[in-house]
Parts: structure tokens; C-alpha cells; sequence
């Protein structure tokens, strides 16, 4: 163990020394506090002002205009001193600059000093002025490059895939390289989930929290599971249940997990490195035996967030993320889409996940509008098998798992947990996958951008990390749909677009607000600024990416119209707003028409003869005549389902045993509810009926238990808010 922790700082070492060639660090400091230093080092260039370009001149561009060179034997120093003198900053002409050569990189790149220090956002507009030049085929500031921040967490190396570059798994989520620019330092970020357990790799990143568990209607506190009400206590009493409301099920920890995905300890050579390993934690429990309700979770959201909640002490630790790993189906309800509006317009941002029923329509309050909608991807990048899309997810992050287009490897996330069946036992590290996971990589995400600019709005914020996110990867699920997001999470990518400021900003409204009703004319309007280069917006554009097609009214307007159609259940509207340089953002805009979910028939239970073939057809209605897809679960081996058609093919039933299996409509938005097939296999000449189907009638006990267990799920879902990841088998 010691020897291994040797070698591992001395690699560390090694890299910081290869990195103090770059940016002449003494590899001795360096050692131990890479990460302050890297970051300091830039926040202190950057304050004094930087002065370095890289200027690559076109094969055949001379010094002097009219004498073309036949080589690269052009004067690099005159060449770049004519360049200075035809090619101005943009802003403050007043102040005058001149170009000088420093030295060269290859025969026709050289460095350039500019005879002032500018901001970086000064120094970029420049480059770009430099680069309109018709000799010039490239300007970029030359950057400092320092070492990578490599934790020295035992787990970090061999399981923390998530957390490094796309060297790792197309999926990774590129932490290390923002770990030189922002860590988390001095922002809150509020863990909306079952409380947490001390752990020794958490504990000094957690602030004080609170309970905000009621009692449940009967009196009991069931749900709590800790003998109490609402109160200050926010420790994790562990959420084990026997068969009941739900499941039957050991403790899962699940917030201590999602919370050390997002600010574990780091170089403490302790367990895992967190994303956002110096943000605080604020743990705010809401979830407690079978879930939580929306009432209690809603108040918690509104408290982490600073606003008042009746009977409780105002928190004074604000969190500017709210970390929301947990979901039911439906359509946001009203509670949810007040207290995300309210949080919002408080300045603080809400990640939420997405789901894992594998199915086509995400949860609330993941859907609910401005609320940053998360599914999950595998380590190759792929769509996560289990992890829900649909309207309003707004980007995918690492969660784990078999992927549902490329099966890949399983890779889970491993985090902080107990190992703990029931009660709390002993700290430990444990693998799970779901979108829970991935919505706190998100989360993490979003710390670091506050870190860097603590002002940043929700829009803001939403708008740059969706303009970070690197796209889908050819040849997986999502690559060419609309309903997974803006792509893969990319924490370097997002903290440097905060930095750099170069990309136009933008979000979208639609007026009136609300579910749109047929036949009336709604309002979709977008907002947009350019980045600090100040140069304006060029263009703006809206187009529709989703639903039954409308005629847009204003479409290259900042606000344009539409009627809302008789059929569909939701449109999809684009805004883009392109800066004078070319620089694009955009943002998807969900407009909801009144929706019901779709309602399937019940088929009941079938017996078939082993070896003999099974078919049925499931068959669903929707109120609004949307396209109806069936997602499916737990289907035996060798039976095919076709999700478009509904048709379930068994060619070969068998082994002779029984089956069960779980069939959801979806219209796309939202889920109805899932019908549960139970199929019973009987050894041929046994009274199968020779491989035809029988009636519920003929295993009567079996239907009436499937029914008992369709109406527990269904309670449960009515009530009661789960978490959304999976543990590892
Ligand atoms: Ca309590
Ligand atoms: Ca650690
Ligand atoms: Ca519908």
C-alpha cells in the first residue's frame, strides 16, 4: 500500500515536472498543491494582463504587400511588425499597439508580443482581428498549458472513469482538465435526497443540513424512518423496506452516494475524488421508506435555495445547485413547477434527473420548464439502457451501465457509501448506475461554473453549459435525436465558455405560459446578448424541431407566433441567436399542449406449452391521437417485443416456470401507466393447451396477484418520489 502511494506521488511528480518546462514552476512546490497552484498561476497572468499570440501566416504572405515570396524565407520579425501595423485591436484605438516578433514555431508560425497587456477578452478580440488578415491563416493567444490535477484518491485511477478525458471512454466527462480552472471553491450545492451518512471521504465538505420529512397521514413517520418529524437532523437512518408501499429492498445511501459523486474529498488518499471536490454540500432530506412526497421535496428546494418555508429556521447557506437525483412520471405538477420558478428567479440552478424505466418520456420534475433535464450515457458515450429521454432533457452525463445501442463494458460510478443493509454500519465505496449519477456530475458541473463567475444567471448558466456539451457520438442511440439534449457533459468545455465569454448567450420563454390550448396563438420569444466582445448579434432565427408542423410567424425575429394545432402533444422550437463573428448558440424551447397519457389494455395472463410459440399484440388509446410506443421490461430469453408495433414474439417458450412482464405506452411525453403480462410455461401435455394461449380465468391466482402487485406500483406512483439510480447486483 505504501509503496504503491509512493509511486503514485511520484508520477504525480513526474508530471508536474514535465509541466514546469511550460509554465517554470518549481517542481518541488508543485508537488504537493498542483491543483492551487495551476489555478492561481492563470487567475494571476490573467490579472496582470496577457500579451502572447500565435500567428500562422498563409504559404506565400510577405512582409511587404506587393512582393510575394516564393518561400518561407519571409522576415518573420518585419512580417509580423507589418501585421501590427494594418491590423488593429478593436476597442481602444486610442491606446496604441504595435506587434513584435518573440520567436518561431515552425517556418511560418511565429509568437507575437503585443506592446501592452490586454484581458483575455481584449487579447481573443484582437486574435480575431488579426485573423481576418489576408495573410494570416490562424491567430490564437498563446495559452498557458499547466499540469493536470491528478488526485492521488486510490480509486480515482482505476474507476473514476467519469471524471477524466475522453482518453478514458468517449462518455468522460473531461473534470480534470477544469480542475486546473475551478474546483467548487465557496459554492453550495443542496443534495435534495435521503440524507447522508458521515462519511470519513464527505464529512468535511458537509455543511448542515435539514429533515424535511413529515410525518406520514397516519400519524406514523414510515417514511422518515427516523422517529421524528421535520428537523435539523439530516443523517441518513437508511430507507431498508420489507414488502410493502414498495419493494422490498435493503438501504440504498443513495444520497451519500449521489453527494460524494459531487464533492467527495479529493487528494486526501482516501476512497474517490468528487467532481467538484472543494464545492460545500448542503444535505436536504426528502426521501425517506418508499420515496418521498412532492410537498415535502418542494419545500426543501425552496429552503436550500434561501426562501422562506413556514416552521423552519431560514438557511443562510445558500446553495446555488440544487441536486435533484429523483423523479416520478407525469407531467410536472403545479407545486414542483412553482418552486423551480421560484428558486430560479432566487438565482439558483436545478439539476434533475431524467429516469431509468428505459422509457420515452423523462420525470418530474426533470421536465418541469427550467429545470436542467438529465439521462445518462455509458462509458462509450452511449445512451445508458436504462436511462429515460425525451421533450426537456437538456443534456447527458456519465450514469454507467450497458449502453442501449453499443452493450460496451458496464462501467458503473463508484461513490461514497455504508455497508449498511438496514441501519448504518461501516463507510464504504460502491458502484451504482442510473441517471441519479449522472445528474450529479451535472450538478458538479455547474458548481464550477459558479466558482468562476458567481454571478452567472440560470439562463446563463444553462445556456453555456448546453454550448459546451460535445455532441452525441456517431453510431449511438442519440446521435440523431433531438430528445436526448445538447450532448455530453464537458466540464472543461463548460468552465472554459464561462471564461472565455466569447459565445452569445440565449433562452427562450413562451407566452402565455402554461399548457397551450388548442387553436389558440402562442408567443415564443427569445433573449440573447453576445459574449464581453461586445460586437452584437447578428442574426436570430427560429425554426421547429418537433411536433406537428406550425406556421411560424416572425421566424427571423427575436419573437415570433404560432397557432397551436388540433393533434400532437408538444412543439419544439429552436432559437438561435449568431454573433458578427459567426459564434452560435442556441436553445430548444418545449411548448406542452394539454396532454393525457395513453392508456393501455390489459392482457392479463397467458400459459403456453414449453417449446411452443407465444404472440399478443399490445394495444394502447391516446385522447390526443399521439404515436404510441411501448417500452418493455424484464423480456424472457429469446422473446422479441417490437416496441413501435406493440407485437411480443416467444418462438420457443420455455423453461417451464413463470414470467413476468412489464409493458409501458408512452406518446412521447408521457408515460402511462405499465400493464404487467404474466406468462406461465408449463411442461407440454400438462394442460397448456398445446401451445395456445388461455384465459386470465385459467390461473386465477396468479392474475389476481399480478393485479395486487400492478396496484401496489400503481399507489406508489401516485404518491411517492423515488430515486433514480440502480445499485450494482
Ligand atoms: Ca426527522
Ligand atoms: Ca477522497
Ligand atoms: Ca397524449
Amino acid at each position: 500500500m505504501i509503496n504503491r502511494q509512493t509511486w503514485r506521488v511520484a508520477a504525480v511528480t513526474a508530471l508536474l515536472w514535465l509541466g514546469s518546462c511550460v509554465h517554470a514552476q518549481q517542481p518541488s512546490t508543485a508537488t504537493v498543491t498542483g491543483v492551487s497552484l495551476a489555478a492561481s498561476a492563470t487567475v494571476s497572468s490573467d490579472a496582470n494582463g496577457l500579451n502572447r499570440l500565435i500567428i500562422r501566416f498563409r504559404p506565400g504572405a510577405s512582409a511587404s504587400p506587393g512582393v510575394r515570396a516564393q518561400s518561407a524565407d519571409a522576415d518573420p520579425a518585419r512580417q509580423v511588425q507589418d501585421l501590427g501595423h494594418t491590423r488593429r485591436p478593436p476597442a481602444n484605438t486610442d491606446q496604441p499597439v504595435e506587434l513584435r516578433y518573440h520567436r518561431s514555431v515552425a517556418p511560418r508560425t511565429h509568437v507575437a508580443l503585443t506592446s501592452r497587456r490586454m484581458t483575455r477578452v481584449e487579447l481573443s478580440a484582437y486574435a480575431r482581428e488579426l485573423a481576418q488578415d489576408p495573410q494570416v491563416a490562424s491567430a490564437e493567444v498563446d495559452e498557458r498549458v499547466t499540469a493536470q490535477f491528478t488526485p492521488n484518491d486510490p480509486d480515482f485511477a482505476p474507476r473514476q472513469w467519469s471524471l477524466r478525458s475522453v482518453a478514458s471512454g468517449a462518455g468522460a466527462a473531461n473534470f480534470t482538465a477544469a480542475w486546473d480552472l475551478a474546483t467548487g471553491a465557496g459554492v453550495i450545492v443542496a443534495i435534495l435526497d435521503g440524507g447522508f451518512r458521515p462519511h470519513a471521504d464527505l464529512f468535511a465538505n458537509m455543511l448542515a443540513g435539514y429533515d424535511f420529512i413529515g410525518a406520514d397521514p397516519d400519524g406514523t413517520f414510515t417514511t422518515a424512518n427516523d422517529g421524528t418529524g421535520r428537523d435539523s437532523d439530516a443523517r441518513d437512518p437508511g430507507d431498508w423496506s420489507a414488502q410493502g408501499d414498495c419493494a422490498a429492498s435493503n438501504s440504498s445511501w443513495h444520497g451519500t452516494h449521489v453527494a460524494g459523486i459531487v464533492a467527495a474529498l479529493a487528494d486526501n488518499n482516501l476512497g474517490v475524488a468528487g467532481a467538484a471536490f472543494n464545492a460545500r454540500l448542503l444535505p436536504v432530506r426528502v426521501l425517506g421508506v418508499c420515496g418521498g412526497y412532492v410537498s415535502d421535496i418542494a419545500a426543501g428546494m425552496r429552503w436550500a435555495a434561501g426562501l422562506p418555508v413556514p416552521g423552519i429556521p431560514a438557511n443562510t447557506q445558500i446553495a446555488k445547485v440544487l441536486n435533484m437525483s429523483l423523479g416520478r412520471p407525469g407531467n410536472c405538477s403545479p407545486t414542483f413547477q412553482d418552486a423551480v420558478t421560484e428558486v430560479r428567479a432566487a438565482g439558483s440552478v436545478i439539476v434533475a434527473a431524467a429516469g431509468n424505466d428505459s422509457a420515452r418520456a423523462i420525470l418530474q420534475p426533470a421536465n418541469c420548464i427550467g429545470v436542467i433535464g438529465v439521462t445518462a450515457h455509458t462509458i462509450d458515450g452511449d445512451n445508458a439502457s436504462y436511462a429515460n429521454i425525451g421533450v426537456g432533457t437538456a443534456i447527458s452525463a456519465p450514469g454507467g451501465g450497458s449502453g442501449a445501442q453499443v452493450l460496451g463494458n458496464g462501467a458503473p460510478i463508484f461513490s461514497t457509501s455504508n455497508t449498511g443493509t438496514t441501519t448504518p454500519e461501516l463507510d464504504s465505496i460502491e458502484a451504482k448506475r442510473g441517471t441519479s449519477m449522472a445528474t450529479a456530475h451535472v450538478s458538479a458541473v455547474a458548481a464550477l461554473m459558479f466558482q468562476r463567475k458567481p454571478a452567472i444567471t440560470p439562463d446563463e448558466l444553462r445556456s453555456r453549459l448546453l454550448n459546451a456539451a460535445r455532441p452525441h457520438p456517431a453510431g449511438t442511440y442519440c446521435a440523431n435525436l433531438f430528445t436526448c439534449g445538447a450532448g455530453l457533459l464537458d466540464a472543461a468545455a463548460a468552465v472554459n465558455d464561462v471564461l472565455a465569454d466569447t459565445a452569445p448567450v440565449v433562452s427562450a420563454r413562451h407566452a402565455p405560459t402554461g399548457v397551450a390550448l388548442r387553436g389558440t396563438t402562442v408567443q415564443i420569444t427569445g433573449s440573447d446578448y453576445a459574449g464581453r466582445l461586445g460586437l452584437g448579434i447578428a442574426a436570430v432565427s427560429w425554426t421547429q424541431i418537433a411536433g406537428a408542423t406550425v406556421t411560424l410567424s416572425g421566424a427571423n425575429t427575436r419573437t415570433a407566433s404560432f397557432e397551436v394545432p388540433a393533434s400532437g402533444n408538444s412543439l419544439v422550437f429552436r432559437f438561435r441567436a449568431t454573433d458578427v463573428n459567426g459564434q452560435s448558440a442556441f436553445v430548444d424551447l418545449t411548448v406542452l399542449t394539454n396532454n393525457t397519457p395513453p392508456q393501455m389494455a390489459e392482457i392479463g395472463s397467458l400459459v403456453v406449452a414449453e417449446g411452443s410459440s407465444l404472440s399478443f399484440t399490445a394495444t394502447a388509446s391516446d385522447a390526443q391521437g399521439d404515436t404510441i410506443r411501448f417500452d418493455v421490461s424484464t423480456l424472457p430469453r429469446g422473446a422479441t417485443f417490437d416496441g413501435a408495433s406493440g407485437n411480443f414474439v416467444w418462438d420457443k417458450a420455455g423453461p417451464v416456470g413463470s414470467y413476468t412482464i412489464g409493458i409501458t405506452p408512452s406518446d412521447g411525453l408521457l408515460s402511462g401507466e405499465t400493464r404487467y403480462v404474466g406468462i406461465t410455461v408449463v411442461a407440454p401435455g400438462s394442460g397448456g393447451g398445446g401451445g395456445g394461449v388461455s384465459g386470465p380465468l385459467e390461473l386465477g391466482a396468479l392474475a389476481l396477484l399480478l393485479a395486487l402487485w400492478s396496484g401496489k406500483a400503481a399507489l406508489r406512483r401516485q404518491r411517492r418520489i423515488g430515486p433514480c439510480d440502480r445499485v450494482e447486483p
